[in-house]
Formats: C-alpha cells, sequence, structure tokens
C-alpha cells in the first residue's frame, strides 16, 4: 500500500519533477500518466510551487498523483503558433521585477505591461530599481521613474549589489512566502540573489548558455529554498508573459492609477482614448497620471488583443 503524503515542486524538467516534502525531504517525482491528459490546453499539467499530493511505493519511487487548486499562476504561450500556453509558476505571493535605467534599459512599456500581466493574473507587485549606483550618475531619469511608479501606487526598492543599497529590504522581502524574480538579462538577478543570500547561484540561465540542449532548457522555472525561510523562482521565461485576452474597457482596471479616476468618466464603458469628459485624459493633462502610463496603455491597448504573447 503506497504511502500518499504533501509537496511542493521546486523544479520540473518536463519528464520529472523535484519536490520539497512537507517533512522537509527533497525527492525526485515522476508524475502519474493519467495526471498528464488532464488540463490538456497547458503542456505542463505541474507546474513549480504547485502543491502536489504524491505517493512513495515499495521501490522508494516517488509520484505524483494530484495537483491541488492553484491560488493564481502565471503563463505563457507555449511557442509563438501553439494554442498550448506553458504554467510558468503557481502559487506567487509577489511577483518582483529587476528593472534598470540603463545597461540595460528597461522601458516603461515593458514594465507596465509585467504590471499589468500580474495584476490580472492576482499576483500583486513590487519593483525593483537595480544598479542604483548607476541609476544615481543620472538624478532627472531616475527622478522620473521613481515619481512615475511611486506616484502610481507601486512600491519601489532602489537596489546597488556595489553598495549595498536596499539589500536588507530585499532580504526582508524574500524571507516571506514565495517570490517571483524576473527581470531582463543583464539586469542583475544572479548578483542580487548572491548578495541576499551569498553561495546561491541561480542556474536557469546559465544551463542554457552552456549546454545548447535545445530550447527547453531555457523554458523551466526553478524554485529555491532561502536560509531566512522565504522561497525565490527564479524564470527564464519573462518575455512571454501574458497570454490574455483582456477587454479594451477592461484594460484599465489593471492601471491602478487610472482605474482610480475611471469611475469619473461621463462614459461608464469609456475607453480613456477619444471621448469626451474622460477623467483619465484630464488627469494625464494635469499631470496627476504620468503620461509614460498612458503611452503604454495606449500601445497595450493598440496591440487589438495581441499583448497575449
Ligand atoms: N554597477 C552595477 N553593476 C551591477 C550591479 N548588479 C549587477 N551588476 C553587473 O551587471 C552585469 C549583469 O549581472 P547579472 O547578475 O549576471 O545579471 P542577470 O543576467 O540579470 O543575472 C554584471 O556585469 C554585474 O557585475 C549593480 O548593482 N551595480
Ligand atoms: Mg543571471
Ligand atoms: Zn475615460
Amino acid at each position: 500500500m503506497a504511502l500518499s503524503s504533501e509537496a511542493t515542486v521546486m523544479r520540473s524538467t518536463g519528464s520529472w519533477y523535484e519536490v520539497l516534502a512537507d517533512d522537509g525531504r527533497i525527492l525526485p517525482c515522476r508524475v502519474r500518466g493519467r495526471l498528464r491528459l488532464r488540463g490538456s490546453r497547458t503542456t505542463n499539467p505541474v507546474a513549480v510551487g504547485d502543491r502536489v499530493v504524491y505517493e512513495i511505493d515499495e521501490k522508494d519511487e516517488c509520484t505524483i498523483v494530484d495537483v491541488l487548486p492553484r491560488s493564481n499562476y502565471i503563463i505563457r504561450r507555449a511557442s509563438n503558433l501553439s494554442k498550448e500556453s506553458h504554467i510558468i509558476a503557481a502559487n506567487i505571493d509577489r511577483a518582483v521585477l529587476l528593472a534598470t535605467l540603463f545597461q540595460p534599459v528597461t522601458s516603461y512599456e515593458f514594465i507596465d505591461r509585467f504590471l499589468v500581466t500580474a495584476e490580472a493574473y492576482g499576483v500583486p507587485t513590487c519593483i525593483v530599481l537595480g544598479k542604483y549606483d548607476l541609476a544615481r550618475e543620472r538624478p532627472e531619469e531616475l527622478e522620473a521613474f521613481l515619481s512615475v511608479y511611486r506616484g502610481a501606487g507601486y512600491r519601489v526598492i532602489p537596489v546597488s549589489a556595489v553598495d549595498g543599497t536596499g539589500i536588507a529590504q530585499i532580504k526582508e522581502l524574500f524571507a516571506e512566502g514565495t517570490t517571483l524574480l524576473a527581470g531582463h538579462s543583464g539586469v542583475g538577478k544572479s548578483t542580487l540573489v548572491a548578495s541576499v543570500e551569498p553561495g546561491l547561484t541561480l542556474r536557469t540561465g546559465e544551463v542554457s548558455k552552456a549546454s545548447h540542449k535545445g530550447q527547453h532548457t531555457t523554458t523551466f522555472s526553478q524554485m529555491y529554498l532561502l536560509s531566512g525561510g522565504g522561497r525565490l523562482i527564479d524564470t527564464p521565461g519573462i518575455k512571454g508573459f501574458g497570454l490574455l485576452e483582456i477587454a479594451p474597457q477592461e484594460l484599465c482596471r489593471y492601471f491602478p492609477d487610472m482605474a482610480r479616476v475611471a469611475p469619473d468618466c461621463a462614459f461608464t464603458n469609456c475607453t480613456h482614448t477619444h471621448e469626451p469628459s474622460c477623467a483619465v485624459i484630464e488627469a494625464v493633462e494635469q499631470g496627476r497620471i504620468a503620461w509614460q502610463r498612458y503611452e503604454s496603455y495606449l500601445k497595450m491597448l493598440d496591440d487589438d488583443g495581441k499583448y497575449r504573447r
């Protein structure tokens, strides 16, 4: 008679999984065949962050037999042509975007797409402004950035691995629950994580470069256990966030700064583009909503649904 218990999925390669059992053991698992067929529109029925039920047989082999309901999850399309989606991570307490003003540039539009997507998935967000030591050298751009996002109501934490700015705050943030860390390549994710948790090396990015085993190696997230108690999910799939179908009249719900004033628009189905007596346009004109945010909004509207990448 197999013994069944619960665990959290830390890693998957598609054919096998690494789980953290509730008794603290880290176990390799396979997935029961029947489970693969369920959730047929996703390429991975079991995702990093999933709470699962597993069984150990008499040969000590572990099998995931069930996935418990998810509190949230982030998906992307499996490939450009595919209708199938891939679950990047599940049961996330916060999605942190590491953004840099330059080296490399993280555009306002990219940040806003990230924020909108996470908001639509019900995942709280936080922006970490990386390489603050460099950003400080351009005070005008820095001030603009901080005022756009803090003004919109987001938490922004400036950090620098060079001078130690913000590292203590990040440690505190990461100590609680499960954090998904995202950001363009080169923004300093690996460096930040090493500052927070000396000795921890993020592996997802490197595997793809080193092994040339095909694209699959780049598409899997991985969970790391932090000594402070938190869990960190490193995801290489950030560019593909999306797969959302948001109606034009609904998009503004996911811009909290716009959603706040939208009830004052003359039309309840206002798209905030051409309508008369639009409270959003008025707020942009008066500088109460940052024009950069409004510009992102218009670009996303313009995609006409194509912003599910
Ligand atoms: N000036 C400055 N450079 C940084 C900082 N953090 C990382 N870097 C540099 O940025 C480059 C990319 O960092 P890395 O952690 O590999 O980025 P990743 O691709 O996001 O993992 C490296 O050359 C780092 O030394 C920082 O806070 N300040
Ligand atoms: Mg890296
Ligand atoms: Zn309006």
